[in-house]
């Protein structure tokens, strides 16, 4: 066992090293006159729009960037699960309640696996989903106005990695536990893990009209590490598969003590079965704790509920709703395909790829053709379950997408490319290197019933010499592949921010028309919204000093305040006037602790100040609005506490 261990180390070692030396000499042909054909392919001429929308996840930014494809061109980055000054998120009051949890505030995450929301297996353009892996949580993001609805945390689960998947009519959302943990939390000794921890699948429901966020059911599962997973899709709707990692329970130098099965399994779950069970009563409520945040579009603030129950279903208890499928060395992504009938499992310690049959498990379950059990778990047989396997040729394979061809593409992380293969015959069509070490890959819909199999993104955790060096950091690279012919043709690079785990992609023509243009002042339900100028007004309760602020171009009402002392609460409730698309205003005010605001047409946004110091203070507007922005200023007066100067403020004339 202990040679295994060191040349699998050894194997590694040798493949790093190949990677970071072994493809620096490619360029890509940048300099032949195939490039002034591929700059053709990408470029977007100046006022053109861009065929695709990328959603790439932004890693430990925590947040989602938006992109165009094929231009590569950067349009927004959506706050999720971090705070970010450049729109207030987090630091508003009204969206602070967003990054609520069990431990308190929690301004930040890592956020890996972006998913669209899809009616009858294909993209339908309404929500984006998208994981926390750190303090477990998932995020609905709507996409008209590109802002974070909802937040739900997970208890039980930690490193929230295999999510956040959606099933083929958005049923659920789904989040698998990467570490298992003792459930319900206890201080015990590590050591103990092995058969003491268990890994969470949580299944949360989403309303189909609002897109409600519910916590449905979470099966515990043995204590095994679920790293990816994917949902069934039409002949496999209804089921979802897991990857898992660590069968052997190892708590400690888990690089060598989590490889030792030749074996791990991918655990396919019939959630349809146990979603059926729970409805009937089924599963054992158990007390916890896990935080629910809605944001309201109408109110412009989010509420944060403590929920205090959860059900739990013991996979034992319900026969024929999960099965374990051995895989190959680790298996890392699991990937289903568009008919529904082949996942495919990619061990990550491996050259191979493993591709299950779904018509064979069912056959196997069928026939009761079981290897033994795990935990009560019945096993399949490699060979029952076995549709084929891709003799890659590659190391490290990682995740596979799927073009509208019948065509499979899968990266490999230690090789440094992209293999293109052939579902059905597992011939290998085609491989591109990738510059340089790529993890996920992304064809718009290729998580779908239907991708549309233009463009994949190679998604890259190395950039070293792609672009002009910015100190020892770089940006993350992604790489744009023309899919359209027979071979792959690597067309574009461009950086990218934070590190996009995974990344969804859609058709501009899907999502641009439904894009929101202004929030409708006449719909504003702020409970401090001012929906004229003349409703402007500053009110004192106690310590805390309430501004009812209204903002058009290019003024604050009101403008000048005085009357506010040392010690105060100052809350600044901001009412952005415009009904124009694309006018926001922003506020900051001087020593303020917490960020500037970027209030969008019709939105009301606040923003809290506690004067420290004596002395007149003025705020302005961040947002170049119009000629008159610079004027887009005022003025607050701060006194002593103790004294008597009366509150007043300019309307303006
Ligand atoms: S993965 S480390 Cu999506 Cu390959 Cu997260
Ligand atoms: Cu409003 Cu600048």
């Amino acid at each position: 066992m202990k040679k295994y261990n060191y040349f699998i180390s050894a194997l590694m070692v040798s493949a790093l090293l190949l990677t970071s030396c072994g493809n620096q000499n490619g360029n890509g042909g940048s300099n032949s006159a195939l490039a002034s054909n591929n700059a053709e392919k990408v470029y977007v001429a100046p006022g053109e729009q861009d065929e695709f929308y990328a959603f790439m996840s932004g890693g430990y930014s925590g947040n989602i960037t938006v992109y165009g494809l094929p231009s590569g061109r950067l349009f927004k980055e959506i706050p999720v699960f971090s705070q970010f000054p450049t729109s207030g998120y987090g630091y508003s009051e009204e969206t602070k309640p967003m990054l609520n949890t069990s431990f308190g505030f929690v301004p930040w995450d890592d956020a890996h696996h972006p998913d669209i929301s899809q009616t009858n297996g294909e993209l339908d353009g309404r929500w984006i989903f998208i994981n926390g892996n750190n303090t477990p949580r998932i995020a609905r993001v709507s996409l008209s106005t590109f802002e974070t609805e909802e937040i739900i945390e997970l208890p039980n689960s930690a490193g929230n990695h295999s999510s956040s998947f959606i099933t083929e009519n958005t049923e659920y959302v789904v989040a698998g536990t990467r570490f298992s943990v003792p459930v319900p939390q206890r201080d015990m000794p590590i050591n103990e893990y092995k058969g003491n921890f268990k890994g969470a699948l949580s299944f949360i429901s989403i309303a189909p009209d609002t897109g409600r966020l519910n916590l449905d059911f979470q099966m515990m599962m043995p204590g095994f590490n679920y790293d990816l997973s994917h949902p069934g899709r039409g002949k496999s709707h209804g089921w979802f598969f897991f990857t898992t990692y660590n069968t052997e329970e190892a708590n400690s130098l888990m690089e060598v003590n989590s490889s030792q099965n030749d074996k791990d399994f991918i655990a396919a779950v019939n959630w349809k079965m146990i979603a059926e069970y729970v409805k009937n009563g089924g599963g054992t409520k158990m007390a916890t704790e896990y935080a629910h945040n809605v944001y309201d579009e109408h109110t412009h603030s989010a509420t944060s509920t403590m929920k205090k129950e959860v059900i739990t279903v013991d996979p034992t208890k319900v026969p024929g709703a999960v099965f374990f499928l051995p895989t190959p060395k680790s298996p890392h992504g699991c990937d289903v395909d568009p008919s529904g009938q082949y996942i495919i499992g990619n061990g990550k310690l491996s050259a191979d790829l493993t591709i299950h049959s779904f018509d064979k498990m069912i056959a196997a379950i069928e026939g009761k053709k079981f290897d033994g059990e795990a935990y009560g778990i019945p096993i399949l047989k490699f060979e029952d379950v076995l549709a084929g396997t891709v003799k890659s040729g590659g190391l490290g394979p990682l995740h596979t997408e799927f073009d509208d061809k019948g065509n499979a593409y899968t990266t490999f992380f230690i090789s440094s490319e992209v293999v293109k293969w052939k579902l059905g015959t597992w011939e290998v069509l085609d491989r591109q290197p990738t510059f340089y070490s790529v993890g996920h890959l992304m064809i718009p819909g290729g998580n779908s019933r239907k991708p549309f199999g233009k463009y994949v993104v190679a998604m890259n955790k190395i950039t070293k010499d792609r672009y002009l060096p910015t100190g020892p950091e770089m940006e993350h690279s992604a790489q744009l592949y023309d899919i359209s012919g027979d071979k792959m043709e690597l067309i574009y690079d461009f950086p990218t921010h934070g590190e996009p785990h995974y990344a969804a992609g859609i058709p501009a023509e899907l999502l641009a028309p439904k894009s929101k243009k202004i929030y409708r002042l006449d719909d504003n339900k702020h409970p401090f919204a001012v929906t004229s100028p003349d409703q402007a007004k500053v009110v004192r309760e106690g310590k805390e000093v309430h501004v009812y602020m209204s903002t058009i171009r290019s003024h604050f009402t009101p403008d000048n305040i005085e009357g506010i002392k040392v010690g105060d609460k100052v809350y600044f409730h901001i009412t952005n006037h415009e009904q124009d698309f694309d006018v926001p205003h922003g506020f900051a005010m001087i020593g303020q602790n917490t960020s500037e605001l970027l209030i969008m047409p019709g939105q009301t946004k606040t923003s809290l100040w506690e004067p420290k110091k004596v002395g007149v203070w003025p705020f302005y507007c961040t947002d170049f609005c119009s000629a008159l922005h610079q004027e887009m200023q005022g003025y607050v007066r701060v006194s002593p506490a103790d004294s008597d100067v009366p509150l007043t403020y300019t309307l303006g004339e």
